[in-house]
């Protein structure tokens, strides 16, 4: 793998991961809508709308290897979740196909799958059970990524990424953290091993209280670094800040889940 193109490259991960992706991969370039405020002179950036194909394409040009984080990374309304993340990521595997790159790394996430309670244990193969528009929106990705992986030889790997950052901030996120070190891991696994066809992987450090099965991870050679019960003190202090939820508290996708809800509180045991 010589040259990796990163999306959403002004972002939270997409500006850790810049760092350190630095040096793998002989040319790194990167891009998003706007330029990153701490672009570093050595960086090659490349502006583009995710909402338009030809900006995509163009972004994508003499690129083996995609590692897709650019979009929308909340929950917000539709008129914002479709064109950057259902149209946008159309956009990111249909300009892959047409400039004949080989892999790409999408920037999934656990609310494709929020839905389902903290007690029960799911593995990748899980229904989707999204929680919110941007939660459909990366259940989509993951669909159409297994379509140009099938149909078109990409090599795809999908990451169901928990909460990533330098350590968990409360209760919820003690099992699904992951730091920005194992999510590197999981990214060059993505785009370096030899044997993947179309994958997806729970994005998170060895957490004793996941709720995930992260197995196809393991068996790629994934070694996670970060232990979330090291800082459980102070997940636990900065959770007591938080107000009860009887929804969002229940489901393992959090306030994704208790946003809005008006549905029936009785379903929530399944
Ligand atoms: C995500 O997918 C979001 O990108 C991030 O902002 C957090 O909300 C995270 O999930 C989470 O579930 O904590």
């Amino acid at each position: 793998m010589q040259s990796v193109l990163i999306t959403g490259a002004a972002g939270g991960i997409g500006t850790r991961l810049r760092a350190l992706l630095k040096g793998v991969y002989p040319q790194l370039r990167v891009s998003d809508i706007r330029r990153p405020a701490d672009l570093a002179p050595d960086e090659n950036f490349v502006a583009a709308d995710l909402a338009d194909l030809k900006q995509v394409e163009h972004a994508v040009a003499g690129i083996e290897g995609i590692v897709h984080l650019g979009g929308i990374s909340v929950d917000r309304p539709w008129g914002e979740v479709l064109p950057a993340n259902i149209i946008g990521c159309y956009n990111l595997f249909e300009a892959a196909r047409r400039q004949k790159v080989k892999r790409v790394v999408f920037a999934s996430s656990n609310h494709a799958v929020g839905f389902y309670p903290r007690r029960r244990r799911i593995g990748v193969d899980a229904k989707v059970r999204a929680d919110s528009y941007y939660g459909v929106s990366k259940a989509f990705g993951e669909a159409i990524g297994s379509l140009y992986a099938y149909k078109h030889g990409l090599r795809v790997t999908c990451l169901r990424i928990g909460n990533f950052g330098d350590a968990p901030i409360d209760h919820r996120r003690l099992a699904i953290w992951i730091n920005p070190e194992d999510l590197a891991q999981l990214v060059r696994i993505g785009l370096e091993h030899p044997d993947i066809r179309y994958e997806i992987f729970f994005g998170t450090s060895n957490n004793e209280r996941s709720w995930w099965d992260n197995e196809p991870a393991f068996r790629y050679g994934y070694r996670p670094s970060g232990r979330a019960e090291d800082y459980v003190d102070a997940a636990m202090t900065a959770q007591k800040a938080l107000p009860p939820d009887r929804i969002g508290d229940w489901y393992q996708g959090g306030t994704y889940c208790s946003s809005e809800f008006d549905g029936d509180p009785e379903l929530a045991g399944t």
